[in-house]
């Protein structure tokens, strides 16, 4: 007699070894624990146990099941940092589907071009987010306080794949890239449970803290609060991203919902630090902040420390493409005469090696180099890239014979005495604004798509309070009339993040140049500086 097997289901796969079983853990040992509190208008707090996170995830499992949609295919995620997209992400993972998480803010022709390059089967949004005018053969789904609604179903495929695999995509998360089309970062699940497990190696969090989340959720620092919560059997506090700018609202969130960690990228503690600093420093419940992306100004964690004295103040160094690296505290109290903040070492389970511009690796102290990662934890390639992920996977330069492939991270460091690195800058023209990743160049690519530009370079200046600022030099066309800088962020801001459009914008006859013919960013940054107009071959300013 023969019988006729039965696909496998799409939850089958080493049990713990997904993103969803991982995070789930905690909802079997202690249902009844918050694994979300959120904090919208004053005085309204709403509580999420584990258990109500789990059957959130069920129902939404069971809405994308009946989609029949194959093992391993897309689903855009556009949300904001809430109990029920945390559901939602993880129903795709249960579900054996990849998500994109994108933000409510992206701008429309940025998202298309997200959506074109990733092919997703399905988008799926917050039940009262707003509507998009989406491509007619994706399908469309919204999620709610009971399940999916599912507005348009995706079209029907043969299944190819069906078992869902530890190294298929957990997400993809698309940042800024050279060549004016977003980068698309592939993380499997394999990789991220590397992370997530070195990182807690680190006992950050208890199961009683409660971790604000201050990172839009297409942002990966999202994703590790979540797993750094959720991993931990402790509460994430989603903070929405129009709070986080203000300082009073920023603060009341914390107070209300009692956080006890805040992570997130530097420049969130500017305003409260500035106009705010008795009510920081009566957040008395705090006992952690960690932050990454960029560097903390020393002047403020200074300032921060001293408001804060009992908390632990944690620098995160990494990159997305292996979501992050290492978790260093910052000495209490910092030394007056420390002039960089060390990044430490790898997490467990992965290491740091710096390489020199001949190849070679460098192991003496004070030696600069750029950083390579070896770890399990690194990202699979970049999506539909094969090219970048090249350039950015390489090989082993201590054994390039084993096959291995490390992270070229474009960063700068020296290592000190006791092994531990510092960063001190990148090799390419990558920056962090409000630890915002931003390729110069898709800035300037875009500009130069401006009709009457001509050429155009952007840099990252410092302000006078703090931070980076975009500027950018634009060359007009010289037989027509010189667009204003207000129509040229306006067209920025069709395609870009606001982040990536340049706040200060100047009209240049040309843009200087060094004796090898290239764009000489070291005279547009200093005169920028003083206030001057570049000196330019036949001309300076319009
Ligand atoms: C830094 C630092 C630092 C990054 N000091 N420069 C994910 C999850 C949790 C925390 C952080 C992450 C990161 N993926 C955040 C991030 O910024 N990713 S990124 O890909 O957008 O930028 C990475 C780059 O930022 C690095 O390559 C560094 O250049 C810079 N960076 N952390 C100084 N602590």
């Amino acid at each position: 007699m023969s019988t006729v097997s039965q696909p496998p289901s799409a939850s089958a796969g080493p049990a713990g070894e997904f993103l969803h079983d991982f995070l789930l853990a905690a909802a079997r040992h202690t249902p009844d624990a918050p694994a979300l509190i959120e904090s919208g208008r004053p005085g309204a707090t709403t509580v999420t146990t584990y258990a109500e996170l789990a059957a959130l995830v069920d129902a939404y499992a069971d809405g994308l099941g009946a989609l029949g949609i194959e093992t391993g295919s897309r689903v855009v995620l556009e949300s904001d940092t809430t109990a029920r997209a945390v559901a939602a992400l993880l129903a795709c993972s249960r579900s054996g589907l990849a998500f994109v998480p994108v933000s409510p803010e992206t701008p429309h022709r940025r998202l298309e071009s997200i959506l074109a390059t990733a092919r997703p089967a399905l988008h799926l949004q917050a039940a009262d987010g707003t509507r998009r005018d989406l491509p007619p053969a994706l399908g469309t789904a919204r999620f709610g306080p009971d399940g999916l609604t599912v507005d348009r179903a995706p079209a029907p495929h043969r299944p190819r794949r069906r078992v869902p695999c530890v190294t298929d995509p957990a997400y993809i998360v698309f940042t800024s890239g050279t060549t004016g089309r977003p980068k698309g970062v592939v993380m499997s699940h394999r990789a991220v449970l590397a992370f997530y497990r070195g990182m807690l190696a680190h006992r950050i969090a208890t199961p009683e803290d409660r971790i604000a989340s201050t990172s839009p959720l297409q942002f990966d620092f999202s994703l590790l609060n979540i797993g750094l919560a959720l991993g931990s059997g402790a509460a994430v506090v989603p903070v929405p991203p129009h709070l986080v700018r203000w300082p009073r609202h920023l603060l009341r969130v914390l107070r209300e919902t009692g956080a006890t960690q805040v992570n997130g990228v530097p420049s969130i503690w500017r305003q409260s630090l500035r106009y705010e600093p008795e009510r920081l420093a009566a957040l008395d419940r705090l006992r952690s902040v960690l932050f990454c992306g960029e560097e903390f100004p020393l002047p403020e964690l200074r300032r921060l420390q001293e408001l804060l004295p009992a908390a632990r103040l944690i620098n995160c160094y990494g990159a997305t493409e292996s979501m992050a690296c290492s978790f260093e505290d910052v000495p209490r109290p910092l030394p007056d005469d420390v002039e960089r903040l060390s990044i430490g070492v790898a997490h467990p389970g992965a290491e740091m090696l710096l390489v020199d511009a001949s190849g070679a690796v460098v192991d003496r102290p004070g030696v600069p180099g750029e950083i390579h990662l070896r770890s399990p934890a690194l990202f699979s390639g970049y999506w539909d890239d094969p090219e970048a992920t090249r350039a950015a996977l390489v090989p082993d330069p201590l054994c390039p014979q084993s096959g291995q492939a490390v992270l070229r991270t474009g960063d700068l460091a020296v290592r000190g005495e006791s092994g531990e690195y510092y960063f001190c800058g990148r090799t390419d023209s990558q920056v962090q604004i409000n630890g915002n990743r931003v390729e110069l160049a898709e800035v300037e690519r875009r500009l130069t798509e401006f009709p009457g530009a001509v050429a155009a370079t952007a840099l990252a200046l410092p302000l006078p309070g703090g931070g980076l600022e975009l500027t950018a030099f634009v060359v007009p066309r010289a037989d027509r009339t010189p667009p204003d800088a207000g129509a040229l962020r306006e067209f920025c801001a069709e395609t870009l993040p606001p982040y990536m459009v340049p706040q200060q914008i100047q009209l240049l006859d040309a843009l200087p140049v060094t004796a090898n013919g290239k764009v000489d960013r070291a005279a547009l940054a200093d005169a920028a500086a003083r206030g001057a107009a570049p000196a330019v071959p036949g001309g300076g300013p319009r």
